[in-house]
């Protein structure tokens, strides 16, 4: 077997760069071992495709997929990691080098986009009939580099060099239509492996081409600009991924972009079901469910009744039947800004007919509505169309028959608030589905040696298919866990300090409290609290040399959307104080702090294995669930968050000795509010005065910008509607907390058996249970495993 998977990466290799392996580059190594496992899957996915088609499928819709990187994740589901190592062991490569190679698929932008990564790798793992719909971007999230401290954006041509884990499907485009211009929709198709099994789900990313490939009129009289313009409006759809995480932004071609993979996808869905149940497209909801990843393909509820009627003959009422059984609608946000509403005067320059459909749902919605008895008021707030605006979301609430948020605090603010009316028309809609992560990815392939542990510690790997399994080994375990836990997280460490010094230049000491933040630069998720209490403790320590506290690194990833001025701020803030810290020789052998560049998967494959401390701490009510949290803790990082999102369910499974729980509730918030006056805090918190002024006295340097002094204005002006996120109030409880985790760390074996806890109580935040719960009670797919010849 591994011979003959020796043989095989070396012909791939030689195929691709012609040379024998030891003379061919690492990336194309990379490219070889990566084809070879094209090669070792193609059966069975062409297997699992046909099988899937004929029955009923979930097809989840996403303009986002933030997949990171493919050959480990392949590799380690397929069983082959060790064949492929001693593969290229015989040609003296390190197999981590090469894996190295690889560049990131960073088509998403955050928490939204890696979940449905997650999501896609439980379906598989489960063999649920489930495939993703996406956007093939040409580039992905920016890369992110520092320049004196400030982020700079540079594109992300993640595809540039041969990617062999996507495969065209030329023979599968299809024409998408906007007024103004006709497109190719090209799919093409990354396999989707799962853990111990043969199935092989699918990835459906579309790419714009043009129908045309220029212009040759005018090439022909020398107009070469004009030759290439449809062309080039055409590359436009899908070349660039919005880099926008919880806001919206209402620019033409981001709708041009959602009604793109939209269109595409349904055009092929109704094909695959005339092809395999026949014309009668009344039965289309008893094959196809529709999971909608947020408002972004919302557009595919007026697509559908487009295609059904004018392309299939259905009447209204047969088609809205259909539409109604088969969408289901995901929220991943409460905040306001980022609900998405469109003018109107847009959709008719680009699809009127997509105009007329959404406004004739628009009229049977009020009409609907009166003859409910609902009051107008109430009826124009929940109104899909109003002052010539398309609400994406209350099209998606109207059409769903299946509304969740992503944890239970999360779905208890949209009834209560965010979507209060269609709870209280719909209370039947509304469901719970408490995010999770992938076990595999986020555990046994970035954390091998706890991998191993835990292999020992429960006898066999079935928690890799079953987290749960974990729970029976909380209590009853050999004193050496704890040691062998220890020495795991230190040997990770040791990794993590390898790796930071050779990408960001920095030294930092393994014995440590390694805190970590990353997640998106967002206001609501308080980076900016942590970087308030660095620079405390920093003077705290300059006060008092003798303070007792065990040594920290605190180490951030963030990127900030390139237009979110303030966002940008703290980044820039959080490297002002990083300079200040590991410059100075009083304070730098107890305290360094890392912003690790260009955040990205592979960068927390890194990071987290290796961290103490898990930093959630959204002001309470903002943060919808999170899922850095559940990686974190399923890799023995202890919680230091507030009560929001997740994070209320992890102490629940942990229980309040395992977690750090501080700051205001959502619930005590708004009377905390009322009252608020941040300038009290500011004079009666000891040390937040001498923080807050180390921004403007000449302590940082913010290279002129003024950025500084205005993140202490937001903080400090405005009376009680200044901080918004509420820094000032939850500071004096926040430091308290840390400060008490700290000492707790010097417990080495209570630290370890917190760390235990954690682990074996993460079951429940597998997205396997997220998975199953979609699968039985949205969705209602079963486990339709291939028969394997
Ligand atoms: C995130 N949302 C949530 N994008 O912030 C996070 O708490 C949650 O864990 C994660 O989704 C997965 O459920 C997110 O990444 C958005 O919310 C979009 C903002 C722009 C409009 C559409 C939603």
């Amino acid at each position: 077997m591994s011979q003959d998977f020796a043989a095989e990466v070396a012909a791939h290799v030689r195929a691709g760069s012609g040379r024998p392996v030891n003379a061919s580059t690492p990336m194309e190594v990379w490219q070889g071992l990566s084809r070879s496992v094209i090669d070792r899957v193609a059966d069975d996915w062409n297997r699992t495709t046909a099988t899937y088609k004929a029955g009923r499928m979930e097809h989840y819709l996403s303009a986002e997929f933030l997949m990171g990187r493919a050959l480990l994740n392949n590799l380690s589901n397929l069983g082959i990691e060790d064949d492929a190592r001693a593969a290229l062991a015989a040609h003296g490569l390190n197999l981590t080098d090469v894996l190295e190679q690889e560049p990131d698929a960073a088509l998403g932008n955050g928490g939204l986009g890696r979940l449905a990564a997650c999501f896609l790798d439980s379906c598989a793992t489960l063999d649920l009939p489930v495939d993703g719909y996406g956007i093939l971007y040409r580039y992905g999230l920016f890369r992110q580099v520092f320049s004196d401290g400030f982020q700079i954006e540079e594109p992300d041509s993640w595809m540039e060099d041969e990617y062999p884990f996507i495969i065209r499907r030329e023979e599968a485009r299809r024409v998408v239509h906007y007024a103004d211009l006709d497109v190719f929709a090209v799919p093409y198709d990354m396999p989707v492996t799962g853990y111990g099994t043969s199935n092989v789900n699918t990835l459906r990313l579309w790419k714009a081409e043009p129908i045309h490939e220029f212009d040759y009129d005018a090439f022909n009289s020398q107009r070469f600009t004009d030759a290439i313009v449809d062309r080039e409006r055409t590359m436009d759809i899908s070349r660039v991924l919005y880099p926008n995480d919880t806001t919206y932004e209402g620019k033409v071609l981001r709708v041009r972009q959602q009604y793109f993979f939209c269109s595409a996808t349904l055009q092929e869905l109704i094909d695959n079901y005339v092809e395999h149940h026949g014309a009668n497209l009344n039965g289309f909801a008893d094959f196809n469910a529709i999971q909608l990843n947020d408002t972004h393909p919302v557009l595919a509820i007026p697509e559908i009744m487009r295609l059904l009627m004018d392309e299939h003959g259905l009447g209204w009422d047969a088609a809205w039947a259909v539409v109604t059984r088969t969408f289901a609608y995901t929220n991943h946000t409460v905040l306001a800004e980022a609900l998405e509403t469109w003018e109107m005067s847009i959709f008719e320059r680009l699809f009127p007919r997509i105009a007329e459909i959404v406004r004739e749902i628009d009229r049977r919605f009020r009409e609907d509505m009166a003859s409910r008895g609902v009051d107008p008021e109430t009826a124009n707030y929940m109104a899909p169309v109003a002052d010539e605006r398309v609400r994406m979301a209350w099209i998606a609430c109207y059409a769903s028959y299946s509304i969740n948020g992503v944890a239970a605090l999360h779905t208890e603010i949209i009834k209560a608030d965010t979507l209060k009316p269609w709870h209280e028309l719909w209370p039947g809609k509304f469901n719970n589905k408490t995010n999770g992560v992938t076990p595999r990815r986020w555990l046994k392939q970035c954390n091998p040696r706890l991998a191993d542990l835990l292999d020992d510690v429960t006898g066999s790997d079935e928690w890799v298919r079953d987290l749960t399994v974990l729970a029976q080994h909380t209590d009853s375990v050999p004193e050496n866990v704890y040691e062998r836990l220890t020495e795991i997280k230190r040997a990770n460490k040791v990794d993590f300090a390898t790796w930071v010094a050779r990408r960001e230049g920095v030294e930092v000491d393994p014995e440590a409290i390694f805190d970590v933040q990353i997640k998106r630069l967002h206001e609501y998720k308080r980076q900016l609290l942590n970087a308030l209490y660095i620079l405390d403790l920093y003077f705290r320590l300059k006060e008092d040399p003798d303070l007792e506290t065990p040594k920290r690194v605190f180490i951030f990833g963030a990127k900030a959307a390139p237009g979110y001025v303030r966002a940008k701020a703290v980044i820039k803030l959080i490297n002002a104080i990083a300079d200040l810290v590991n410059n100075d020789e009083e304070v730098n052998s107890r305290v360094k702090v890392v912003f690790v560049h260009n955040y990205n998967v592979s960068p927390a494959e890194h990071i987290i294995p290796a961290a103490d401390v898990s930093e959630q701490i959204s002001m309470a009510g903002k943060e919808a669930s999170g899922t850095s949290n559940m990686k974190f803790m399923m890799n023995g990082a202890l919680t230091l968050g507030t009560l929001d999102g997740a994070n209320v369910e992890i102490l629940d499974a942990v229980g309040e000795d395992n977690a750090y729980i501080f700051g205001a509730t959502k619930d005590e918030l708004p009377s905390l509010r009322e009252n608020y006056d941040p300038t009290w805090y500011y004079q009666n918190v000891p040390g937040l005065a001498r923080v807050l002024d180390a921004l403007v006295d000449g302590t940082l340097d913010d290279n002129g910008s003024g950025w500084f002094a205005d993140l202490r204005r937001s903080l400090l002006d405005g009376g009680n509607q200044a901080d918004t996120y509420y820094v000032l109030g939850d500071f004096e409880s926040y430091r308290t907390t840390k400060d008490g985790m700290a000492a707790d760390y010097e417990d080495e074996k209570g630290w370890a058996r917190k760390a235990w806890v954690n682990i074996t109580r993460s079951g429940r935040f597998s997205s396997d249970r997220t998975i199953q719960d979609y699968a039985d009670n949205v969705w209602r797919v079963s486990a339709t495993p291939i028969r394997v010849e």
